[in-house]
């Protein structure tokens, strides 16, 4: 049977490109020449092998297909192109906005004057733009140096005999989400026990982030909803059952979202009880300095774990105590019991980072480095850091007062134990969409409210919505 050679052309804008294609007795002598050898024998001077009528097969089903190029005198669509109605992608379900920073999403959205986000904290440190990096080479793998170092000394103090004794690793990562997910993935690769306990509640990324890297999450308990306080004694218990080596996710200061601490007794009881069980300990330390206003108390609980020279995880972010949400820059340290461990534990932290996003961007943590580093800059740093933490706990009174005064159902004294940015209402998802629907003020459905988004102005917006949902949405 014989071959067809017909043209199809790519036109684009100024051009058109011709190439051959099958069509019956058409063959010109150039296109013969241009015809690989192979394909000549089998254009009618070829003997009719099988896999000529395979061939033959294929070319006939090309020229009647209804996309084929000679009826759109063009490319044949390929199921990615645009010709098909149907989306290789069509079977993707919409995924959910995530429950804190969808807030934000829903928030824009309202046209309300008197709107109000109290979904996520804000408040930046006016030091923001000290530190301006005009280098824009690659980082190492670990980041800036300097920042590492100086990172490890904000959060195991200057003093630190494990920073002395080179037992810490300290690897800059993308802020405080990525820092936990690069702890999270070096341990479920090179850990022998790779379930992690995280209080309940804690942030709703914890578990996502700990289950895709691998390990598996299980729960202890935190929060007491009847004291609005800690539940210490369910915490004890849950960790002295837990398996031998288990690891255990901590808040280091400012819980998110109960705002509820242990005391420093009570950290001291945690530390024998997880040192007796060789439990591992993984600090997560996003609000230090935003608790106490100190930087050093803020850290007191990570510290006691490093000064029983026993092993642990930090991850660090600079987004709220610097005001560097964007910048992304945090910092994860492993502390050792040996330097040489370190050193081959950091090599194994480039293995993990390396195929994940290669190395760290370098403007933020040359800011970071920048204040941390100059004495007056850090000097100013500490006390802005100290003014926001007051102006969140004279918030915390402002708002206790506009309560008492509306004689608002309900004891709201954890309003001012609370620590830290947020505090755990305990109002119900019920209550939040209600105080969204009529009073346009937007928080996390658990309760939460962040302080940060709150002003002497916006307080009594606040109290009445909150008196309006406790006296009529049960
Ligand atoms: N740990 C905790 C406890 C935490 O609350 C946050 C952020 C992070 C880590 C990570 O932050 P990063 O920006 O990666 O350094 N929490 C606030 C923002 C968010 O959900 O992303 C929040 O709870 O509103």
């Amino acid at each position: 049977m014989p071959l067809k050679f017909s043209r199809f052309s790519i036109k684009t804008k100024n051009q058109s490109y011709h190439s051959p294609t099958l069509s019956p007795n058409k063959t010109n002598s150039r296109q013969k020449a241009k015809m690989r050898p192979e394909l000549m024998s089998r254009t009618g001077h070829g003997s009719s092998s099988a896999t000529d009528r395979r061939l033959n097969a294929l070319l006939r089903h090309l020229s009647s297909s209804p996309s084929s190029m000679d009826a759109h005198d063009s490319i044949s669509a390929s199921p990615t192109s645009g010709f098909q109605n149907d989306s290789v992608f069509s079977h993707v379900v919409r995924g959910p906005e995530d429950p804190i920073l969808g807030v934000t999403v829903a928030y824009n959205k309202d046209p309300s004057p008197v709107k109000l986000n109290l979904g996520v904290e804000k408040q930046s440190s006016s030091l923001l733009m000290t530190g301006k990096s005009r280098i824009k080479e690659y980082l190492p793998i670990v980041g800036l140096a300097d920042f590492n170092k100086l990172s490890a000394k904000l959060i195991f103090g200057a003093d630190s005999p494990a920073i002395r004794e080179n037992r810490v690793t300290t690897v800059q990562c993308l802020s405080g989400t990525g820092s936990l997910r690069v702890g999270a993935e070096f341990l479920a690769k090179h850990y022998h026990q790779r379930t992690i306990y995280i209080p309940q509640p804690t942030w709703g990324n914890h578990p996502k982030i700990f289950t895709l890297a691998g390990l598996s999450v299980k729960s202890y308990r935190y929060y007491d909803p009847a004291t609005r306080g800690l539940n210490f004694l369910g915490l004890l218990e849950d960790l002295g059952s837990a398996p031998s080596g288990a690891i255990v996710l901590l808040h280091a200061c400012a819980h998110n979202p109960t705002g509820v601490d242990p005391t420093l007794d009570q950290w001291e009881r945690i530390r024998q009880l997880m040192r007796s069980k060789g439990l591992l300990p993984f600090f997560d330390s996003a609000y230090q300095g935003f608790a106490s206003g100190s930087l050093d108390a803020d850290a007191q609980s990570v510290r006691m774990f490093v000064a029983d020279s026993g092993e642990c995880l930090a991850a660090q972010s600079y987004a709220k105590n610097m005001g560097l949400y964007g910048e992304r820059v945090g910092a994860l340290s492993i502390v050792c019991k040996t330097a040489v461990v370190a050193s081959k534990v950091e090599s194994q932290l480039k293995l993990v980072i390396r195929p994940m996003y290669s190395n760290p961007p370098i403007h933020g943590a040359s800011i970071v480095a920048a204040i941390l580093r100059d004495r007056n800059l850090y000097n100013e740093w500490t006390i802005e850091l100290k003014a926001m933490a007051d102006r969140i706990i004279s918030m915390r009174h402002q708002l206790s007062d506009a309560l008492r005064v509306r004689g608002t159902p309900g004891d709201w004294s954890h309003i001012i134990k609370q620590i830290g940015m947020f505090t755990f209402t305990g109002l119900n998802s019920k209550q939040v969409a209600f105080m969204t629907k009529e009073y346009h003020i937007y928080m996390t459905s658990d309760g939460r409210i962040s302080m940060a988004g709150l002003s002497s102005k916006t307080v009594p917006h606040l109290a009445d919505a909150i008196h309006a949902a406790v006296t009529s949405v049960v």
